[in-house]
């Protein structure tokens, strides 16, 4: 096989998930927080009483806006009500174990004072660095911080979606070195943050710069010994993106799943991955008029277990308001699930893809380096048994309740290694979870 591959520069670097303990550490998270907040908070989806009827993030894109009349929005970033610690206590009540929180978004505006550029929190009436309390605030919480970067920047001069001229090319290479700049500045600024989470990273300007990027990803990983760098970076030397052109990931993790999960093991190719998920469709700042369905607590702790359950973390997104308090419906949903998390949390933390057969009630995960098995039940069968499938020399030693570990629950093996487990139907309409002590048989 090796023979076919083609020869590459700018393809990944590594085959197979990285073993250091910071990476182990990010693949036991289970679930993460997502923020996204800047400018675009302010206006919230309107503008002068009209609804853009795209995602609130992307209103400057929109002709109902001149693009001047938003970029004035610097003078209005002053969030009276900003409380880091607030964030970080939602975010740890919620269960999360990191987040990852926008540094700079497409607009170009920069949370933290970069000094590359005016458009930033020094110039506005805030003036003061976001970014600092909130890495901060986290990390005194015990989360990790990941620090989300947008390389398309609307505001930066040199920014080009293509580059099809001498002048393209010489603005482009000016944007280059601003970009470079601005990630070194950002990794040796907050030394605590963990990784980099990109994104705006698809257009053929920076696609082309397979090279470019692939050295500078060097240089941060030099910078920062177990720097996590997803696969939306870069692109290899043919312009091939997330994967390379012999079909291996480029970067730590699978960054692809963004507002959609995978349905099977054979989806994730065997790679470290994370779901970034929106509580309402497709919004990600604040949005004044949420649309559509809004997900419940029930359906984002079934997100959450699906995604551990085949190998991957799940990480929900809050937009915080203009004036930087968070909206009661994100409130009401986080101390939702953290009530769940805290009783079933043994679940989801240190828990990987199990090898086991998916069943019709829910979600299996397993304990890593244990033989321990998780039952996690969304949907409950009328005749109350829970039907497993074990590997053929695989055996129960004990079946319970998370909640009632001192009571064995009845378990029948209904066909060689086929089990029924019995357990009372559960009257509160709550996902709740089985526990499977498995040894070897003799
Ligand atoms: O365009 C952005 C969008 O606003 C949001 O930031 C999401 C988060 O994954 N990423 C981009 C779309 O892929």
């Amino acid at each position: 096989q090796n023979a076919e591959r083609i020869k590459l520069k700018h393809g990944s670097h590594r085959e197979g998930k990285r073993t250091d303990s910071v990476m182990q550490k990010w693949r036991g998270n289970g679930l993460g927080q997502f923020i996204h907040w800047g400018l675009y908070a302010i206006p919230g989806g309107e503008w002068n009483g009209k609804q853009y009827n795209g995602a609130a993030e992307w209103i400057r894109s929109w002709n109902g806006i001149p693009k001047s009349a938003y970029d004035s929005l610097i003078y209005k970033f002053n969030p009276i009500n900003f409380n880091a610690d607030e964030w970080a206590s939602i975010a740890k009540n919620m269960g999360a174990k990191y987040v990852t929180i926008t540094t700079k978004h497409h607009d170009g505006f920069c949370l933290w004072p970069s000094k590359y550029t005016s458009y930033t929190v020094a110039n506005s009436p805030w003036k003061k660095d976001i970014m600092k309390p909130l890495v901060d605030a986290y990390d005194k919480a015990g989360l990790d911080v990941i620090l989300y970067f947008s390389i398309m920047d609307w505001n930066h001069p040199g920014w080009r979606y293509d580059i099809k001229t001498k002048a393209d090319s010489i603005a482009f290479e000016g944007f280059k070195k601003f970009t470079r700049n601005q990630l070194i500045e950002l990794l040796t600024m907050y030394p605590k943050a963990k990784g980099l989470w990109f994104d705006g990273t698809w257009d053929k300007s920076w696609v082309k710069q397979a090279k470019f990027a692939d050295e500078l990803e060097a240089e941060m990983r030099k910078l920062r010994p177990g720097l996590i760098i997803g696969s939306r970076f870069r692109a290899d030397e043919y312009g091939k993106r997330h994967f390379d052109s012999n079909n291996v990931l480029m970067g730590d993790y699978e960054q692809g799943w963004e507002r959609k999960l995978p349905n099977s093991i054979a989806d994730v190719h065997g790679n470290d991955w994370d779901c970034v998920m929106t509580i309402p469709e497709n919004q990600w700042g604040y949005n004044k008029a949420w649309k559509g369905h809004i997900k419940s607590s029930n359906e984002l702790i079934e997100m959450t277990a699906k995604a551990v359950s085949l190998g991957g973390n799940f990480v929900l997104n809050f937009g915080p308001k203009g004036d930087g308090s968070i909206r009661d419906e994100e409130k009401k949903l986080a101390s939702e699930i953290g009530d769940w998390m805290k009783v079933n949390s043994e679940a989801i933390y240190n828990c990987e893809y199990s090898g086991l057969e998916k069943q019709d009630w829910g979600y299996f995960t397993k304990k890593r380096e244990k033989d321990k098995v998780y039952l996690i039940i969304f949907n409950t069968p009328v005749s109350g048994a829970y039907r497993v499938k074990l590997p053929a020399k695989t055996a129960i030693a004990k079946s319970y309740l998370l909640t009632n570990p001192n009571m064995d629950l009845r378990v029948e093996e209904v066909h060689s290694n086929e089990y029924f487990i019995y357990a009372k139907p559960t009257t509160e309409a709550k996902p709740f979870v089985i526990v499977l002590d498995t040894k070897k048989k003799e």
